[in-house]
C-alpha cells in the first residue's frame, strides 16, 4: 500500500476537531437552551456588523483572518472544564490531543481567590487553526490549596471515587496511541461520541445531599468540580464582530449579561480578547433514590461571547497590564462597573492605536504578506524597508489565548462566590506539566514562529534575504 494510502485511512485532527465542536455544541444547546438564544443573538450581530463595516483592515482584524481566511465564523470558538484529579487531566491531554489541541501557557487563578490552575488547550499551527480555532480551557483543582481540611478530604474522597471516561472511550484512547495519536473514520465517530460522555451534563449528584452543601459552603467550585460523575462544559463561546453590540443584545433580549465587558476597552485596533457572558443558569440537581427525594440547585453553566483582536508582544503585554492595574487602581477597589470602565477609557488612551505605532513600537506581532516588487532590486531589506516600499504587507496576527485575569472575572460572576479573595499561593507550573505528561508551550513562541515564518516566505518569493 503506498503510503498516502495509509495516511488516508485516518481521519485528519483538525477535521475531528470540528465534529468534536459540533457535537459539543449541539449537546450544550439542547442542556442549557439559553445558549442557543444567545448563538442566534450573535449571529444576527454578526450579520448586521457585517453589513456596516466596509472597512477591509478591520473587518479582516476582526474576521481573525490576517493569516489567512477564516470562514468558520460561526464555530464556536471556545469551551471550559473544570477536573478535579491530575489523572483525569492526564487523560484529557490525550484526548484534547487527538483533535489536534495541544496544552500552551499556564494561567493561575488564585488571584481569584480559586484553588486551581489551568491551560488552554489549542491548535498550535497556522494550517490548523485556519482549520478550526476552537480551543478548551481546562482547569485542575490544587488540592492543597484548599483550607479547609474536612472539605479538602471530602473532595478528594469523592474525586478517588469516580471516573469520568467510559471503558469505550478509555480503549479508543489506547488503540490511537498504538496507531500513532489516529483514529479512523469509524473510531473518530465512536471517540467524538464517548468524548461527550465525559463532558455532559449530570443532573444526578455524584455525592450526598449533606456532603454536596458542605462543600458548595466551603467553596461553591469545589462542589462544580467534586459532586458530578462528569466533567460538564461550563460553557462555549462563539465569536461576535461587535462586542459592544452583542453586550446590549443580549441584555435587550433579556438576558441577565455579566455586569462589564472583560479586557481592553473599545479600541479602532482591537488588541487581545474581549470577552462578556450571561450569568450562569440555576439547575435542578437531584440526588440519587435512597436520599430521600432530597433536591439541590446549582450554578455554574452559561453561555459566553469573544471578540478576538491582535496578539501582543510581551513588551505589549507589559504595557497592557500595568494600564489594567492603573485603571483599576484608579477606579479603585469598589468602583462601579461603570467607572471601572471609564477609568479604563482613560487609562488606555495610553496604548497606541494605529497599527502603524503599534507595529513601529513593536507591541504587536505582525505576519507579512508580498504584494509586489521593489522598484530596484537588491539582495537584501530589512522588513521596514519593504513594508515602507510597499513590497509587503504587514497585518496583525489573531490572539489565540486568553487573559488569567478574565478568566478569573467570568469564573467569579458565574460561580455565585462571594468577594474574590487573593490566596496566598506560588504558581505551580511543574506540577501542571507532571499532571499534563508533556511540558507546555509558549504562546509567545507560537506567535514569533508565524511571524518568522511568513518573513521565511516573503523572502522565498521575492528571492531576496530579509534582515
Ligand atoms: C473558565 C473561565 C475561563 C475565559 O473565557 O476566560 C474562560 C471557567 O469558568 O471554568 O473560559
Ligand atoms: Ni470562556
Amino acid at each position: 500500500m503506498p503510503a498516502n494510502a495509509i495516511q488516508d485511512s485516518f481521519v485528519d485532527p483538525d477535521d475531528l476537531r470540528t465534529c468534536f465542536t459540533l457535537a459539543m455544541s449541539s449537546m450544550y444547546k439542547s442542556e442549557v437552551p439559553l445558549y442557543g438564544d444567545l448563538v442566534r443573538i450573535v449571529s444576527d450581530v454578526n450579520e448586521k456588523t457585517l453589513q456596516s463595516r466596509l472597512d477591509p483592515k478591520t473587518l479582516s482584524m476582526r474576521y481573525g483572518d490576517a493569516i489567512g481566511p477564516s470562514p468558520r465564523i460561526d464555530i464556536e470558538r471556545h469551551g471550559a472544564i473544570r477536573l478535579g484529579t491530575a489523572r483525569e487531566l492526564h487523560t484529557v491531554r490525550r484526548i484534547l490531543a487527538i483533535i489536534g489541541l495541544h496544552p500552551v501557557g499556564y494561567y493561575d487563578l488564585t488571584a481569584a481567590g480559586l484553588p486551581m490552575h489551568a491551560t488552554c488547550f489549542r491548535p498550535k499551527t497556522r494550517e490548523s487553526l485556519a482549520k478550526n480555532p476552537f480551543r478548551l480551557f481546562v482547569s485542575v483543582l490544587r488540592p492543597e490549596l484548599i483550607k479547609d481540611a474536612a472539605a479538602s478530604d471530602l473532595a478528594l474522597d469523592l474525586l478517588a471515587s469516580r471516573n469520568i471516561f467510559t471503558p469505550e472511550l478509555t480503549s479508543l484512547l489506547d488503540g490511537a496511541d498504538s496507531q500513532n495519536g489516529r483514529l479512523t473514520p469509524a473510531q473518530g465517530t465512536r471517540f467524538v461520541a464517548a468524548a461527550m460522555e465525559s463532558f455532559r451534563w449530570h443532573g444526578t449528584a455524584a455525592a450526598s445531599p449533606h456532603d454536596y452543601a458542605a462543600l458548595r459552603a466551603a467553596h461553591p467550585v469545589l462542589a462544580d468540580v467534586a459532586c458530578f460523575p462528569s466533567a460538564h462544559v461550563n460553557h462555549l463561546t462563539p465569536r461576535t464582530l461587535d462586542i459592544a453590540a452583542a453586550h446590549e443584545a443580549m441584555r435587550r433580549a433579556g438576558l441577565e449579561a455579566k455586569a462589564r465587558i472583560e479586557g481592553p476597552p473599545a479600541r479602532r485596533c482591537p488588541i487581545l480578547l474581549r470577552q462578556t457572558s450571561f450569568l450562569a443558569v440555576e439547575e435542578p440537581v437531584r440526588f440519587a433514590a435512597d436520599d430521600g427525594g432530597a433536591r439541590a440547585s446549582h450554578r455554574a453553566r452559561f453561555g459566553e461571547v469573544e471578540e478576538r483582536g491582535a496578539a501582543v508582544t510581551p513588551r505589549g503585554r507589559r504595557l497592557y497590564d500595568a494600564l489594567l492595574d492603573e485603571a483599576m487602581a484608579t477606579a479603585g477597589a469598589r468602583a462601579s462597573p461603570e467607572a471601572l470602565d471609564d477609568a479604563a477609557a482613560r487609562v488606555f488612551a495610553g496604548y497606541p492605536d494605529t497599527w502603524e505605532d503599534l507595529r513601529a513600537q513593536d507591541l504587536v506581532y505582525f505576519a507579512y504578506r508580498v504584494r509586489g516588487r521593489p522598484a530596484v532590486e537588491r539582495a537584501a531589506y530589512t522588513v521596514d524597508e519593504l513594508v515602507r516600499l510597499g513590497v509587503v504587507e504587514a497585518s496583525p496576527i489573531t490572539y489565540e489565548d486568553f487573559l488569567p485575569l478574565s478568566a478569573a472575572g467570568i469564573f467569579q460572576s458565574n460561580l455565585g462566590a462571594g468577594p474574590a479573595r487573593a490566596l496566598d499561593a506560588e504558581m505551580d507550573v511543574e506540577g501542571l506539566q507532571a499532571a499534563l505528561g508533556v511540558g507546555l508551550g509558549d504562546a509567545d513562541d507560537l506567535y514569533r514562529r508565524l511571524r518568522d515564518a511568513s518573513v521565511d516566505e516573503c523572502a522565498a518569493q521575492l528571492g531576496v534575504e530579509i534582515a
